[in-house]
This record gives structure tokens, sequence and C-alpha cells, in this order.
């Protein structure tokens, strides 16, 4: 990263996220319950997922490692508002190291102006910056590289094109 935690000196943190009804914390089996879903789902498209089948990926997600599925609540209505995805990438590179990928970030957006995106993107940069990641990278459309420059992000041109194959 190019600027040290120090140097993001946000305003809100995970442990001050500036609201006392919000919480950030890991996602937990009874967030089907809070809207984790209907939350993704201001995102992209998730389809009709059964509890069955939340329960089977969130499983193993555990048993793989290397997912930290990220969450904002809030508390007063116990409802899932923000959610941010950190996935690590084992890597023979750079001395065997890992590689951070910053996957699926979105806020209800009903409740904008609160900074939520900031604090949920820099909470899960932190942590891979912790768990050692030499790197971290995302993709993202457009209008939302400004704000991603504003955590720190640089575009890398001639470098880092995303090229995707649907299937
Ligand atoms: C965005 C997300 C990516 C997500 C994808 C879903 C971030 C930083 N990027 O690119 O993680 O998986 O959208 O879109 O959150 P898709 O359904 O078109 O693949």
């Amino acid at each position: 990263f190019n600027k040290s935690p120090a140097q993001f000196k946000p305003k809100i943190s995970a442990a001050n996220p500036g609201e006392d009804w919000i919480v950030v914390r890991p996602l937990q089996r009874s967030d089907y319950d809070k809207g984790f879903l209907q939350l993704l789902s201001q995102l992209t498209s998730v389809g009709n997922i059964t509890r069955y089948q939340f329960d089977e990926r969130f499983t193993k997600m555990k048993q793989s490692g290397g997912y930290y599925v990220t969450v904002i609540e809030d508390t007063r209505i116990s409802k899932l508002i923000g959610a941010a995805t950190l996935t690590i990438e084992q890597k023979f590179i750079h001395n065997c190291s890992v590689r951070g990928r910053l996957e699926d970030v979105v806020v209800n957006d009903t409740y904008r102006g609160k900074q939520l995106g900031k604090l949920i993107v820099v909470t899960v940069s932190l942590l891979a910056q912790e768990l050692g990641c030499y790197k971290m990278s995302l993709d993202c459309k457009d209008k939302l590289i400004k704000f991603y420059e504003t955590l720190g992000y640089k575009l890398e041109p001639g470098n880092s094109n995303a090229m995707n194959m649907r299937f």
C-alpha cells in the first residue's frame, strides 16, 4: 500500500464507526435472516438461494480459508447495510506471498452520507495488509474509480486491465 494505515486517518474506523448502532463484524450464519442476500442483490444478480445453500457455501468458505466476508449491521433493526469480501490468493511469487482481492462491496443505498463505503473498504484493506498481502486488487465500474482512488487504490496503466470470460 502506498498509504500507511496511519495516513488513512479516517474519522471513522471499525472500532469507532461513527454511530453506536453501526457494527462492523465478520459474516455469521444467522445473517441469512438479516438481509445479507437482499443486500448483495443491490450489487448484482444473486438468485434464489435457500438457507441450505447459504449454509453449505458458508461452510465451504470456512473450511477452505482465505475468505473474509465482512459486514456492517444496523443493530437497531438487525439488518445488514453493508458488506465487502477479502479473498486471499496463495502465491509462489514475491517469496511465496499472498494477494488480496476486494470483492462484492455493497452499501445499502438508503444509508448514503455516512461514509459506510469508506468504512468497510478501509477496514477490509487494513485486514489484507495485516494478513501479509503484498497487494490488494479490485475491479470496479468507471464511476467508482475516484472513490477507490481517495482510499489509496491506483490505476496501473498498461499493467492491470480487467478482462473477463463470462460463462
Ligand atoms: C464488481 C465487484 C465485484 C463483483 C462484481 C459483480 C467490487 C470492488 N467489485 O466488479 O467484486 O463480484 O461487481 O458483478 O466490489 P458481475 O455480476 O457482473 O460479475
